[in-house]
């Protein structure tokens, strides 16, 4: 019954004096996320059994369908961290503009905003693939205790305090760093409870596996299309495996585990893209660079990006370190 793992409570107990702010906010920050990742998990899980399928009938900002789960995952974040008053902003892929929480007190002194893609790989929601969702928190720049701003929010990724996804697979997973390092921990659905399963996890330094959505091959950069081929020649440790599942969160998740690299480059149908800077690929640049891994948009930093705009996309090459380079390479040759 009770797993010789430590669990995620005892975890953030142990390690909160590793935090320089650590005056317990951010612990009772992943504590809330904690709380919504189960609530999630569970609507996740019995999907297909309530009639909570399909679209919502609305669509968001990107255009796209919202599914009713997007919007139940967005709602029980969003609730969980507000009821915590532990942060003073959200922003989310699912809302327009971001949102200020004043907490009752008037001079509140929040001093965290949370970035969340609620639930990534929202087309899978439907087959039965695995989805996830993607946090990123930052420390306020505008005075603590004043409505928070957008400029709190436009911060590059180099700020962000912490970064984590759920991924809701096979098993549902809490993966975060605070700047220490890459935990990850297994939710027991049993009894409720996250173990930490997989500490310091680390991209391993090369590896075999392309993650890239090839359909969209013929509008590539030649430097990407370059690279495709180079990953497909019999040459050397080559040809790689082709794994591509539609959900970041997921792919990350194996190529972190196995090794391997994710593409989502610009192309002539996307001019930037597809994946958000600020709630998607920062934090999972966090998490790559925490576990010894790379994360760029081709060409420099994602995390050195200073961002312009709430949802604004980038292209993303993510993985381990010598692959990134490897397609950089390519990149700057073309
Ligand atoms: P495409 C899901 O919508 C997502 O944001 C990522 O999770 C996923 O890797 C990508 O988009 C899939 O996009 O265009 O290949 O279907």
């Amino acid at each position: 019954m009770f797993s010789k793992h430590k669990t995620l409570g005892e975890f953030i107990i142990e390690n909160q004096t590793e935090f320089r702010y650590s005056t317990g906010e951010l612990s009772k920050l992943i504590n809330a996320i904690r709380l919504a990742a189960k609530v999630v998990n569970h609507e996740v899980n019995k999907a297909g059994l309530v009639d909570i399928l399909g679209t919502a009938g609305d669509t968001n900002i990107q255009g796209e369908n919202q599914q009713k789960l997007d919007v139940l995952a967005n709602e029980k974040f969003i609730q969980t961290l507000k009821n915590r008053e532990i942060v003073c902003g959200i922003a989310s892929e699912e809302e327009d503009d971001f949102i200020s929480i004043n907490s009752q007190d008037e001079n509140h002194q929040n001093k965290y905003v949370v970035l969340i893609d609620p639930l990534d790989g929202s087309s899978n929601i439907d087959v039965n693939v695995s989805v996830g969702t993607i946090f990123s928190v930052y420390r306020r720049v505008t005075p603590v205790g004043t409505p928070v701003t957008l400029e709190d929010f436009l911060q590059p990724g180099k700020n962000q305090v912490a970064a984590g996804y759920i991924i809701y697979g096979t098993s549902t997973m809490l993966v975060y760093t605070t700047g220490h390092g890459v935990n990850g921990f297994t939710l027991n659905p049993a009894i409720g409870t996250f173990y930490l399963s997989h500490p310091n996890m680390q991209f391993p330094e090369t590896g075999k596996i392309y993650s890239v959505n090839e359909g969209n091959y013929i509008h590539f950069p030649q430097g990407v299309k370059d690279y495709i081929k180079y990953c497909q020649k019999e040459e050397g440790d080559r040809p790689y495996t082709s794994r591509y599942i539609g959900s970041l969160v997921s792919d990350f998740h194996r190529n972190m585990i196995k090794g391997g690299i994710y593409l989502y480059p610009k192309s002539s149908k996307a001019q930037k893209g597809k994946l958000r800077l600020l709630y998607e690929c920062n934090p999972m640049a966090f998490l790559a660079e925490q576990a010894n891994g790379k994360a760029s948009d081709g060409f420099k930093r994602i995390m050195e990006i200073q961002p312009t705009e709430l949802h604004e996309r980038v292209p993303f090459f993510c993985g381990s370190k010598k692959m990134v380079e490897r397609a950089e390479e390519f990149m700057s040759d073309s």
